[in-house]
C-alpha cells in the first residue's frame, strides 16, 4: 500500500489515475465532466457505463416510463423515480439531445404548445442534462415526483448540515453515538489497512470517527454535490494529513471504477446517515448489489439504517420547529429557478412532512397553498391548490427487514449496534457470493 504523505504527490497521483481510469471508461457523464473540470483532486471519469440495473439503462425504457402518464400509486412512482435514477444519463442526455422530450407524444400531451427557451436564458451556465430531465418529467407524472438526490446543490448540503444539528433530527446524533461506543469492535471486526470508500459522504462529518478506529490504507469519498465534497475533503486532509484521500465526485447510484491506487487493497464501505433509506426496496438492493459489484467480494461495509418508531418521534424529525427542513424542501424549488431557469412561486409552497404507514416511510411533499402556474425551461405547468410534487421518501426498517435488505444483495451481516433506545441501527457486513437455496 503507498501511502502518499504529501499532499502535492497525492494531488499528481490522482490526476495519474484519473487519466487510467477515462480510458478505462467508455461513457463519461457530461454533467460530471463538467464539474469534474473546475478541481484537479475530482477525477473526473469514474462511472462505468453500467447503470446498477441494466433492465433500466435503455432511454427506450426510460422514454417509456417518463411516458406512462397513468401513474397513479406511489409504488408505480417509486419504480420510475428508481428508473430516473438509475438511467444512464449519458443515454439521457442523447435522448435530451434528440429533443425526445419536447416529443409531447412522449411526455405529456399538455406540453404539445412548449413555449420556446427564452433567449433572456441564454447568459445562465448549462444546466445539467440529467437534472433537467427529472425536473420535466416529475413535473409531467402523476402524481407529481422529483427524485431526492437533486437536493443537494451546495445551498442543500448545508442545510442538511443544518437539519444534523436540529434537536428534533435524532439521526445523526444518534448515529454518531453508537459509532463512537463502538469503534473498537467494529475495528476487530474489519481489521487494519483498509480503503475506506464513504458512499454520498457529504460534509464527512462522522468519517473521523471510522478513520481513527480502522487504520486504513485510503480513504474515497463519493458525493454528488462536488462544491461540498471538494471542502470536505480539504478538511479531512488537514486531520489525517498522511491519509492517501481519492474524491470521487458522481452518482452512486452506479457501478463506480475505483482508483487504481486501490487495487489489491482490502475494502470496507461505509454508507452512514440512512441514506438507503432514501431510495425503495428495489432501488435499494439494486444500490446494494452495485456497491458489492464495485467493493468486490470479501470487502465489508458498515451502513447505518434508520428503525421504524412512532410517529410523534419521526414526524417533528421531518418537521422540525425552526423550520430548516421546510427550507431544505423548498430549496428544491429555488434550485429549479436557478439552474434551470424557473418561474416558479416559491412562497406558494409549503413543506409537508406526513408518516405512510403501509409503506414504512417519511414522505415529503410540496403542496401547493394555491393554484399556480409557472414555467421551467420554457415549457409551462400548472398545479392546483392542495396538489402536491413528493420530493422525498425516507424508509424506515425494523432491524429484521433491514438484515434482510443486506441479505437480498449478497451482504451477510458480521455485527450490529444499535442505542439504548434502539433509535437507530449501524450494521456490518461482508460481502459473499449469494449461498445456493436448500
Ligand atoms: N453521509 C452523510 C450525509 C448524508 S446526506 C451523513 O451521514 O450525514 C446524503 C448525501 O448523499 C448528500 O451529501 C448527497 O449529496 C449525497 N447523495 C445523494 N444522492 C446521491 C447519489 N445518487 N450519488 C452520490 N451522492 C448522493
Ligand atoms: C440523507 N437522508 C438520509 C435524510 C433523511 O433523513 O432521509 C435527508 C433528510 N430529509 C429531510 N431531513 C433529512
Amino acid at each position: 500500500m503507498a501511502a502518499v504523505g504529501d499532499a502535492r504527490t497525492r494531488r499528481a497521483t490522482v490526476r495519474e489515475d484519473a487519466a487510467k481510469e477515462r480510458d478505462a471508461n467508455a461513457v463519461t457523464r457530461a454533467a460530471i465532466t463538467r464539474h469534474g473540470g473546475t478541481s484537479a483532486l475530482v477525477n473526473p471519469a469514474r462511472v462505468d457505463s453500467t447503470p446498477a440495473d441494466p433492465a433500466l439503462a435503455g432511454s427506450a425504457q426510460v422514454d417509456a416510463a417518463l411516458a406512462d402518464s397513468a401513474l397513479a400509486d406511489s409504488a408505480q412512482v417509486d419504480a420510475t423515480l428508481a428508473a430516473s435514477a438509475l438511467a444512464d444519463s449519458a443515454q439521457v442526455d442523447a435522448a435530451l439531445a434528440d429533443s425526445a422530450l419536447a416529443d409531447s407524444a412522449q411526455v405529456d400531451s399538455a406540453l404539445a404548445d412548449a413555449v420556446p427557451v427564452d433567449s433572456a436564458l441564454a447568459h445562465l451556465p448549462l444546466p445539467d442534462p440529467a437534472f433537467r430531465a427529472d425536473v420535466l418529467a416529475g413535473l409531467s407524472r402523476r402524481p407529481r415526483a422529483i427524485p431526492a438526490r437533486w437536493f443537494y446543490d451546495r445551498r442543500g448540503s448545508e442545510l442538511f448540515e443544518d437539519i444534523t444539528r436540529l434537536p428534533e433530527y435524532y439521526l445523526t446524533r444518534t448515529e454518531r453515538s453508537i459509532l463512537s461506543a463502538h469503534a473498537a469492535d467494529i475495528a476487530s471486526l474489519t481489521g487494519p489497512g483498509r480503503a475506506v470508500v464513504e458512499f454520498g459522504s457529504g460534509s464527512s462529518a462522522k468519517t473521523p470517527l471510522v478513520l481513527s478506529a480502522v487504520a486504513p490504507s485510503a480513504y474515497v469519498p463519493i458525493d454528488i454535490s462536488g462544491e461540498f465534497l471538494r471542502d470536505s475533503v480539504a478538511a479531512l486532509e488537514r486531520q489525517f494529513p498522511k491519509l492517501p484521500i481519492h474524491p470521487i465526485e458522481g452518482d452512486f447510484m452506479h457501478r463506480l471504477v475505483l482508483p487504481a491506487a486501490l487495487a489489491n487493497q482490502p475494502r470496507l464501505g461505509f454508507f452512514p446517515g440512512s441514506t438507503i433509506g432514501n431510495m425503495n426496496a428495489p432501488a435499494a438492493v439494486d444500490l446494494l448489489r452495485a456497491m458489492w459489484e464495485t467493493l468486490g467480494e470479501g470487502s465489508k461495509l458498515l451502513i447505518g439504517i434508520d428503525r421504524i418508531k412512532p410517529v410523534n418521534v419521526l414526524i417533528p424529525a421531518y418537521d422540525d420547529a425552526q423550520g430548516v427542513t421546510a427550507e431544505f424542501n423548498l430549496n428544491l424549488l429555488h434550485r429549479i429557478n436557478r439552474e434551470l431557469g424557473g418561474t416558479i412561486p416559491v412562497s406558494a409552497f409549503r413543506h409537508v412532512a406526513r408518516w405512510n404507514d403501509t409503506e414504512a416511510r417519511i414522505e415529503m411533499h410540496l403542496e401547493a397553498t394555491r393554484d399556480v402556474s409557472f414555467s421551467v425551461d420554457g415549457r409551462p405547468f400548472a398545479i392546483s391548490k392542495g396538489k402536491t410534487i413528493h420530493t422525498e421518501n425516507s424508509y424506515k426498517y425494523g432491524p429484521r427487514d433491514a438484515r434482510l435488505l443486506l441479505r437480498s444483495a449478497g451482504w451477510t451481516p458480521i455485527g450490529e449496534w444499535t442505542d439504548r433506545e434502539g433509535l437507530f441501527g449501524l450494521i456490518l457486513a461482508e460481502a459473499r457470493a449469494i449461498p445456493a437455496a436448500p
